[in-house]
């Protein structure tokens, strides 16, 4: 397969060999949603695209992602939904906030790392998919990257900020915002914190969800300190504080769940120099996690199951200019994440039982990561990209290894993995362009996949045990897009295939007995020799006239492993179309989302077949003065039937949210 790869790209090579750039081009191929805010009153400059991924103020980053065609999300509660990119999720992506590495410290993934920016605070979304967003981190599935706002400079306004508020009704939650910046020409400090705070939601029909309520609050500083005209200095700061946060679809909540994520970096660029970009960032953070039943009824035995990361890490990114047609970009980096999770579990009338979940385990990586990029003409460029890792990893204490033992956990384990890909940007004619990219990847097993040591999985009702001795993932990749432009108008459609070997999944192990009560049994973690996924999205940017838009997404995958089995978690065809017609200071917008039903399951993993639903919602925007300040008001109403339904990654089939209006309020000064 390796061959394969190789001889596919020296044919690449080949083609473009004589060929001699900007890589703007590729811009087209890696999905960047702009968030950044339009403060300016009346502005004509609104950025429509960015209004339909953000549907209003309070969305947070989960809503956002939902409506990008690339992202699913699985839903265990209303809070911190997990997001895949096609259908990959958890350790076959990489989820990344300013190029940050982050892990979660619960063993259930309740809490991943999108959970820790507030949509007011970044800046812009970047989604590179499969292999070819492997530059930043070895991944199979590609890379979400968070990158957050920074502090203003000086221009004019010393003192600026933006409060903001609001009310939705189906969970009776609330929305609190505030930002601030001061600022001088060579100085800016940042200040930002959000509060959210939600009951149990009512889903269609008007059942209350129990265990379905949180409260958070997220707060941030930064300051930028400019050294010289080409050389600047920031330091950040993100907290994050969470109580009390209910998963119906799970048998334990959150009491307590807390992160702290600190980075400096030091960012240089000079257009008129060969090295016209670097960057470097020194980071680190910890996630502190305490999940517990004590609000459960009718739980036959407490349980307290508390969890810890932390992570170190730098990168150094740049890029130099070759030539007018030719550049390269390069990145090293180097991270260690120590995780640590453990359970109590409390029987009545007997001492308390104790063990670790997450053994203590340290992961040490350090990776090389390069992009060549050729502007072959203004029809055609195309990139070559490449990443090595070399992986250290294993148990740190003897209390970790002595419970190990059992399972061979002895040694530490050394990996090195490869990723190769290529991309080709073509203008076919006056609108139309064509992207397609072929790519090798490989990816690390994750901590619960080598060491978890009886994690209760509540959608399957299986423990799963970890296996030191997998292997690294790998995939074969190919997309194809084709664009289309007119006028301002826009259509895109992407086809890919993906091919994993060795996938690792879950396998009954009938020899291990189960831990939690209840349970159907306990799974190890093993590799099967393949799994595929073929699927389709597309994008519409329809601009009917001066006042009337049209944006609609399209995704569609199918899933099958080797024994011919669908995949667990496979998505079915969705498409979300939205309609706004803009008046002079507001806008109205209809909107529907709808989805086919799934009944492609998987029998092992205990899935269920889910129901398609049509769901429709409303909303609008009013732009004012008040006391001369910039406003804003935004109002809606979604899924206006009161459908009761689900989506089919939502575990145990909890209804969504019901019926909800909303309300909020914006002013910037
Ligand atoms: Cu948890």
């Amino acid at each position: 397969m390796n061959k394969t790869i190789i001889f596919a790209i020296i044919i690449l090579m080949a083609k473009f060999a004589h060929a001699q750039n900007e890589d703007s081009v590729f811009k087209d191929s890696s999905k960047i949603v702009d968030l950044t805010e339009v403060t300016v009153y009346n502005s004509k400059k609104v950025n429509k695209a960015t209004d339909y991924f953000k549907s209003n103020q309070s969305a947070t980053l989960e809503d956002i992602m939902s409506r990008l065609p690339e992202l699913s999300l699985i839903k265990r509660g209303p809070y911190g939904m997990e997001p895949s990119i096609r259908n990959l999720s958890d350790g076959r992506i990489n989820v990344l906030i300013d190029g940050m590495k982050i892990h979660g410290a619960c063993t259930d993934k309740m809490d991943p790392v999108t959970i820790y920016i507030e949509p007011s605070n970044l800046k812009s979304l970047e989604v590179e998919s499969g292999g070819t967003g492997s530059f930043s981190g070895s991944s199979i599935g590609g890379t979400i990257n968070m990158k957050k706002d920074e502090p203003l400079l000086y221009s004019g306004k010393t003192f600026s900020g933006i409060v903001q508020s609001g009310f939705q009704t189906a969970a009776k939650s609330f929305y609190e915002g505030v930002q601030l910046n001061y600022s001088t020409k060579k100085f800016g400090i940042k200040g930002a914190a959000t509060y959210r705070n939600s009951s149990n939601y009512r889903s269609g029909g008007g059942k209350i969800i129990p265990f379905s309520q949180f409260e958070k609050i997220n707060y941030s500083l930064s300051l930028k300190y400019k050294l010289n005209e080409r050389l600047y200095y920031l330091a950040d700061y993100i907290g994050d504080k969470g109580y009390n946060i209910g998963y119906p679809a799970l048998p334990m909540d959150v009491g307590f769940a807390s992160a702290n994520i600190g980075s400096m970096s030091l960012s240089y660029s000079d257009n008129s120099k060969k090295l016209y970009t670097w960057n470097l960032k020194v980071y680190a953070n910890s996630v502190v996690h305490k999940m517990d039943d004590t609000k459960r009824p009718n739980v036959p035995m407490h349980m307290d199951m508390p969890g810890e990361s932390n992570t170190k890490g730098f990168y150094a990114e740049a890029s130099y200019r070759i030539n007018r047609h030719q550049k390269i970009d390069v990145r090293i980096d180097a991270s260690s994440v120590f995780l640590k999770a453990d359970m109590t579990m409390y029987q009545p009338g007997e001492l308390p039982m104790y063990m670790l979940t997450w053994p203590d385990n340290r992961t040490n990586q350090a990776g090389i990561a390069a992009k060549w990029n050729v502007h072959v003409s203004d029809k055609s460029s195309f990139m070559i990209s490449g990443r090595l890792d070399g992986i250290n990893s294993g148990l740190v204490t003897t209390e970790s290894k002595s419970q190990m033992s059992i399972f061979g956990y002895e040694k530490k384990r050394n990996d090195f993995l490869k990723s190769v890909s290529a991309k080709a940007y073509q203008k076919a004619g006056k609108n139309i362009s064509i992207i397609s990219s072929l790519s090798y990847s490989e990816r690390f097993p994750t901590a619960t996949e080598l060491y978890g040591f009886y994690l209760f999985n509540a959608s399957e009702n299986y423990d799963y045990i970890g296996n030191p001795f997998l292997n690294p993932e790998k995939s074969i990749q190919a997309e194809l897009t084709g664009n289309y432009r007119f006028g301002r108008s826009n259509i895109k459609l992407t086809g890919y295939y993906i091919h994993v070997l060795d996938y690792i999944t879950g396998m009954v192990n009938p020899a291990l007995s189960v831990m939690t009560i209840g349970a159907a049994g306990v799974k190890r973690f093993e590799q099967i020799k393949f799994a595929d996924i073929i699927g389709a999205e597309g994008s519409l940017f329809l601009n009917v006239n001066k006042n009337v838009d049209v944006v609609s997404t399209l995704k569609y995958a199918y899933g099958k492993d080797s024994e011919n089995n669908p995949l667990v978690a496979i998505a079915p065809l969705k498409s979300i179309v939205s309609v706004r017609r803009t008046f002079n200071n507001f806008y109205v917008q209809a909107e529907s989302e709808m989805s086919a039903a799934q009944n492609r399951v998987n029998k092992m993993a205990a899935e269920l077949p889910t129901n398609g639903f049509a769901i429709f919602h409303l909303r609008g925007e009013y732009n004012f003065a008040f006391f001369k300040l910039n406003s804003k008001a935004q109002f809606g109403v979604e899924n206006i039937l009161d459908k009761n339904y689900t989506e089919h990654l939502d575990w145990g089939k909890i209804p969504r949210q019901g019926r909800n209006f909303y309300i909020q309020l914006k002013v910037a000064f």
